[in-house]
């Protein structure tokens, strides 16, 4: 029985725990093991390989019921992808707060330390569609469900803080915009073509979000390095009934870190499926992704102190000014056992709340909270999605909502009304404190009028925070994101008027940017598409509100969490290597949490010079140094002179300089580093114990100490990317 069904009308409440939903599921798993195949109805099949015929040579028979249900079922596989979002990958796992919030939400989930909640996450792309490449250039999707014993709690949000419009009403546009053309059907899974900056340019709402896309939090390197943000403004209310504002932020404990832009382009052809492999790699290998969850808590009388509206949700509210209180931590511990029933089948709504959470008036949430359960009417047909295993509760479910296309529960009785007497007046309402959940009392008045709050009107401001508050690294990918954006726009107009709204942001940056696609710099005006703002109460009081010029909280570069924890390094070899120089390094960077790989020109037991063999993890035909963060190079005369020769290992080192990461050789090791003649490399020279170290690269001649050279080493592969190589990147790679 699943725990829906073991629910009674006697108002019982549930007692979750991380494992309730595992439970639930379990009810619907089915494996295969032992077992004879049957058709749908339970009928024992003796022969699958041909279908039923008058004669071997003769026509299929309309009585073959077995071909028939394959057939059809297998006619019918497909559902609607998601509109949008629709490549996703998901984990099961749990949330656990560190302390009660009792003070600020009566939301259960979130009132006992001890409490652990299951949740499903997703992440997504948002462009692109099914089976489009993970590593494009876009936001990413990060919707959590929590099972709560109150019901499902839904955070779906977005990789990205701000969004790129104020008001849902042009979400279509926004959204025809950035898919492929009408006409065409062309570019798949991205945003560089006149379409969408044609919309972006008339829209200047859109410069904030546009410059997180362009920047590196548009190309994570991997949803367990990837932020998440509740984007709208939502509310908190205590047991008093005390409501404060409160903004959602997830931080995952690898640090925030991202590809650059040539791997992402490359990885999309030599793996589509890197964000969701390395999800599903990490899960399996036990390296749980983990991500605290923060809140930003604004208290009513507060709301008008900023200079922005905080119900904008193309607006943060910058962390100097309101800092992040760290309210809990969230685990993946488990993968789907079916991509089909779980990952597309779940179905997620911001509207999904629980007592102690509400919405705001954010005209953007409003619209969400139509189109989420619209959208799945859609993609599943019926109203009955919300029994399907993945979206059921984990506690009781008791309505008067019957029948639609396949519906699971039989409800028993005649009273399918309320109110009834004939069932006893069930089921009942519940009352407040029984966990009947009452929406915020806000006042609310106002004329009809399609219009926004003068407060909406300030589209450049926080573009402008962001640029300021990034390294030069960062800008200058911003600054070649936009080359490569809009070097894709065939209309002069369209990259003209899109740099003029850069030049709002900055000056400087607009002329970067037009520099590189071939436009001048016109200031421009503003285009009067962009909304019908009107002056009202709330505008008049924000006019003088707080602000901040920097805020270094938005850089990934000034906050990124040094670890070699989960960090993917090439050891190349070929026959004749130096045994014990590999043992030792690897068992070093694996003790340090890395994942450590033989790569080589082809699969097979390699021989090292003491004549032991290793094995081979990773050809050079099916891997490339974009599928590491890392990599190093021993010695051994014969391995090295081999790969001296070889196109592939050298490729791979001038590669990994060019996308700025981490390089170790030791002793004749440092010959092929050498050979790859990259820009500006000091190498250990004399052959005594001399390890040099120059922006990432570490080398170490006979004789140094290995302990010295791997903490170098560890401590260079921390850094992630050393960006300092940059501006010298001339190779070929
Ligand atoms: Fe969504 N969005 N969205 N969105 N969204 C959908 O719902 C929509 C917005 C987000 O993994 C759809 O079930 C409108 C903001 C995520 O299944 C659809 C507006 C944020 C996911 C929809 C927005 C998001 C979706 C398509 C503007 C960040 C994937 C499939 C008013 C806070 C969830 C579906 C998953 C999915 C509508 C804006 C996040 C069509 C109308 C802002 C993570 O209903």
């Amino acid at each position: 029985m699943s725990n829906q069904d073991k629910s009674t009308s006697s108002a019982s409440t549930t007692h979750v725990n991380d494992k309730t939903k595992n439970e639930q599921l379990d009810q619907f798993r089915r494996g295969d093991e032992g077992e004879y195949m049957t058709t749908d109805h339970g009928l024992r099949i003796n022969h699958t390989d041909d279908s039923l015929k008058a004669g071997s040579h003769g026509p299929t028979l309309m009585e073959d019921f077995h071909f028939r249900e394959k057939m059809t079922h297998f006619d019918h596989e497909n559902i609607p992808e998601r509109i949008v979002h629709a490549r996703g990958s998901a984990a099961h796992g749990f949330f656990q707060p560190y302390a009660s919030m009792a003070k600020y939400t009566k939301a259960k989930f979130l009132s006992d330390p001890d409490k652990k909640t299951p949740v499903f996450v997703r992440f997504s792309t948002v462009v692109g569609s099914r089976g489009s490449a993970d590593t494009v250039r876009d936001g990413r999707g990060f919707a959590t469900k929590f099972y709560t014993e109150e019901g499902n709690y839904d955070l779906v949000g977005n990789n990205i803080a701000p969004f790129f419009i104020q008001d849902a009403n042009k979400f279509p546009d926004l959204v025809h915009a950035i898919k492929p053309d009408p006409d065409n059907e062309m570019p798949q899974a991205s945003a560089a073509h006149d379409t969408f900056w044609d919309f972006a340019s008339l829209m200047p709402e859109t410069t904030h979000m546009i410059m997180w896309v362009l920047s590196d939090r548009g190309i994570p390197r991997s949803f367990r390095m990837m932020e998440g943000f509740g984007v709208h403004t939502f509310r908190f209310i205590n047991e008093q009934g005390k409501s404060r504002f409160v903004k959602f932020h997830w931080r995952p404990l690898l640090g925030t870190h991202s590809l650059v832009w040539d791997e992402a382009q490359k990885l999309a052809g030599k793996d589509p499926d890197w964000l969701r492999r390395d999800l599903w790699e990490a899960i399996d290998m036990g390296e749980y992704p983990e991500y605290e969850l923060s809140v930003q808590v604004v208290e009513e009388e507060d709301e008008f102190k900023f200079d922005f509206d905080l119900l904008d949700a193309t607006k943060l509210i910058p962390e100097e000014l309101v800092p992040l209180e760290p309210i809990g931590k969230m685990t993946l511990n488990r993968n789907p056992d079916n991509f089909f029933a779980e990952t597309e089948q779940v179905a997620f709504h911001p509207g999904n709340l629980v007592p102690g959470i509400d919405v705001t008036n954010d005209p953007l949430l409003q619209g969400r909270l139509f189109s989420y359960l619209d959208t799945q009417l859609n993609r599943f047909n019926s109203t009955n999605f919300t029994e399907v295993p993945i979206n059921r509760p984990v506690c009781p479910v008791h309505n008067n909502q019957q029948n639609g296309f396949m519906r699971q529960t039989i409800n028993k009785g005649k009273a399918n009304y309320f109110p009834n007497s004939i069932g006893n007046g069930c089921p009942m309402m519940a009352p407040e404190k029984m966990g009947g959940y009452v929406h915020h009392m806000e006042k609310v008045e106002g004329h009809k009028i399609r219009a926004r709050s003068e407060s909406f009107n300030n589209h450049y401001s926080q573009a402008t925070l962001f640029w300021n508050s990034m390294t030069p690294a960062e800008k200058k990918h911003i600054v070649e994101a936009a080359h490569f954006e809009l070097g894709k726009v065939e209309s002069y107009e369209i990259r003209e008027r899109m740099v003029a709204n850069f030049y709002k942001v900055d000056p400087a940056f607009a002329k970067l940017v037009a520099d590189g696609i071939g436009v001048d710099v016109k200031k421009g005006e503003d285009s009067p598409s962009t909304g019908n703002f009107v002056e009202d109460e709330a505008s008049k009081k924000i006019k003088n509100g707080k602000s901040v010029k920097e805020s270094p909280a938005l850089s990934m570069e000034k906050n990124k969490v040094a670890t070699v924890k989960s960090r993917k390094v090439a050891i190349l070899l070929e026959d004749g290597f130096n045994y014990d120089e590999v043992t030792e390094i690897k068992e070093a960077l694996t003790k340090a949490g890395a994942n450590v790989k033989i790569v080589s020109k082809i699969f097979k037991n390699l021989q090292a010079s003491n004549g032991k063999t290793m094995k081979v993890d990773k050809s050079h035909v099916t891997t490339g140094s974009i599928m590491f963060d890392a990599v190093y190079v021993p010695g051994g005369v014969a391995s090295v002179a081999a790969m001296k020769k070889q196109g592939d290992a050298l490729h791979f080192i001038l590669e990994a300089y060019k996308h700025c990461k981490a390089i170790g050789a030791s002793t004749e090791g440092i010959e092929l580093i050498e050979a790859a003649q990259l820009p500006g490399l000091i190498v250990a020279k004399a052959n005594t114990e001399e390890i040099a170290t120059s922006k990432g690269i570490i080398t170490a001649r006979k004789g140094a100490s290995v302990e010295e050279f791997t903490s170098a080493f560890l401590d260079a592969i921390s850094k992630h990317r050393h960006w300092e190589r940059e501006d010298k990147i001339m190779v070929p790679a």
